[in-house]
């Protein structure tokens, strides 16, 4: 009889009620039984009650049990011109967090740009990751995420790109032990593909054309998001036109200044693109100008949307409760995880604020996480822009994610639903090849 499992009947055989007596009392692993009978239309049936057993065991608990994060450089397929900086290469930290029954979970934490971005930098995500989560997570049980959260909510404030590497890995881990996918952890997929746009961002606009045509005649996106805010306003307005006019009513152009307009810079902007058709603004304003932002918002039929000003659900709280945009750019790393990013979809829902799925321009590993949430939603009124790995000049996972018609499809397996190619992980790592440095004597 499993110990961790108490019958209060146990059927005897042979079903001969005389014998009874034989079984009754103590039969074995801890039981004490007497004898029960009892008649149906059918043959009599014979039973004996428990009336004293083992005490039930209780299930093993899977345990944290360690935690390592690494910090991978991949060059980039050309330079990602952003309003702050051109990025040649994408930095991202990969997490595996390995568990006390040998199962193992991955998560991922990306930004773009270093410290020209924001707070967070790779750097800073291994530092607080082996310095403060690591220690705080580790012999936690593995299985309770929104205790280990609320843990490590307590021992980080702030970082929501560390948070979040560390809390995919868990989630990762608890698919793969079940057996189950993260959306299926989140309540189940409501889609198998999802629509994925394409940062235009060589810096000249020919090559965006080219870029477009190419990605258009591949049937990869239709849908183009270009990167401003780096020249003067009339500049800008000019090359988003020049693109607009190229990809006509095969696309749609939206554009992403990163915050670096002022809100006079921003008003002629806005009037500026809704007349070449351009049809979102993504944070053009600093994240601390709420106003600002509500101004255009309220200003302008061109939709307005929030990206960096969301740094989790407090933040999503406070744009939606002044509405101060029109669309929410989720992204699990600038939340702090797969749970606070499905809150501030949640919050964005629940406010009437559409829903764009963004990227920090992860590798398919953290591509793939938040894919399974953003399966889990029932509409993106503005797309996704899973695109992080296509940026990348090489791959990372054993086996790519696909991208075709203009989608791409959700990973199917528990968990995240991927695995990497460790080849590569250990080629791209930023420790090896200070390591091949020190080796070479530089
Ligand atoms: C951002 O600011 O939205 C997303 C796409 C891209 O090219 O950059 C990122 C970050
Ligand atoms: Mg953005």
């Amino acid at each position: 009889m499993p110990a961790t499992f108490r019958p209060s009947l146990i059927e005897t055989a042979p079903a001969d009620c005389r014998q009874m007596a034989d079984f009754a009392g103590d039969i074995g692993s801890g039981y004490r039984t007497r004898p029960l009978r009892y008649w149906t239309s059918g043959p009599t049936r014979c039973h004996l009650r428990v009336i004293e057993g083992p005490e039930p065991k209780a299930k093993a608990v899977t345990k944290i049990d360690r935690i390592d994060a690494i910090i991978i450089d991949v060059p980039t397929v050309r330079g990602h011109v952003l309003s702050m900086t051109t990025m040649l290469t994408q930095s991202v930290v990969l997490v595996r967090v390995r568990f006390s029954d040998g199962s193992e979970g991955l998560g991922e934490g990306a930004s773009i740009g270093g410290l020209s971005y924001g707070p967070e930098s790779v750097e800073s995500v291994k530092l607080a990751i082996d310095t403060y989560i690591a220690p705080a997570l580790v012999g936690m049980d593995a299985d309770g995420i929104a205790a280990a959260s609320a843990h490590m909510e307590k021992a980080v404030k702030g970082n929501p790109i560390a948070r979040a590497a560390a809390e995919c890995a868990l989630w990762d881990g608890l698919g793969r032990r079940s057996g189950l996918s993260v959306a299926q952890l989140f309540g189940g997929r409501v889609h198998d593909r999802l629509p994925v746009a394409w940062t235009l961002a060589s810096g000249n606009s020919q090559t965006d054309i080219d870029e477009a045509e190419r990605m258009l005649d591949l049937r990869r996106h239709r849908d183009f998001k270009l990167k401003i805010g780096k020249r003067p306003v009339k500049q800008d307005i000019a090359h988003v036109a020049a693109i607009a006019a190229a990809v006509g009513d095969r696309g749609t152009i939206r554009v992403d200044v990163n915050q670096a307009w002022s809100l006079t810079d921003a008003r002629y902007g806005a009037r500026g693109l809704q007349e070449i058709g351009c049809v979102l603004i993504e944070q053009p304003v600093a994240r601390d100008k709420l106003a600002a932002l509500k101004a255009l918002t309220d200003g302008y039929e061109i939709a307005i949307m929030a990206d960096e000003v969301l740094q989790g659900p407090a933040d999503a709280m406070r744009v939606a409760a002044n509405r101060s945009a029109d669309v929410f750019a989720v992204k699990v790393c600038q939340s702090g995880g797969l749970k606070p990013a499905s809150d501030v979809i949640a919050i964005a829902r629940a406010a009437g604020i559409d829903l764009y799925g963004g990227t920090m321009l992860e590798s398919g590993l953290g591509t793939a996480a938040a894919i399974q949430l953003f399966a889990t939603v029932p509409e993106w009124q503005f797309g996704t822009e899973m695109f992080g790995p296509l940026l990348l000049k090489d791959e990372i996972l054993a086996e790519p994610l696909e991208y075709k018609d203009f989608s791409v499809t959700v990973p199917q397996g528990p968990g995240i639903g991927v695995t990497l190619d460790d080849d590569k992980v250990n080629f791209y790592r930023r420790d090896r090849q200070v390591s091949v440095k020190a080796i070479a004597g530089e």
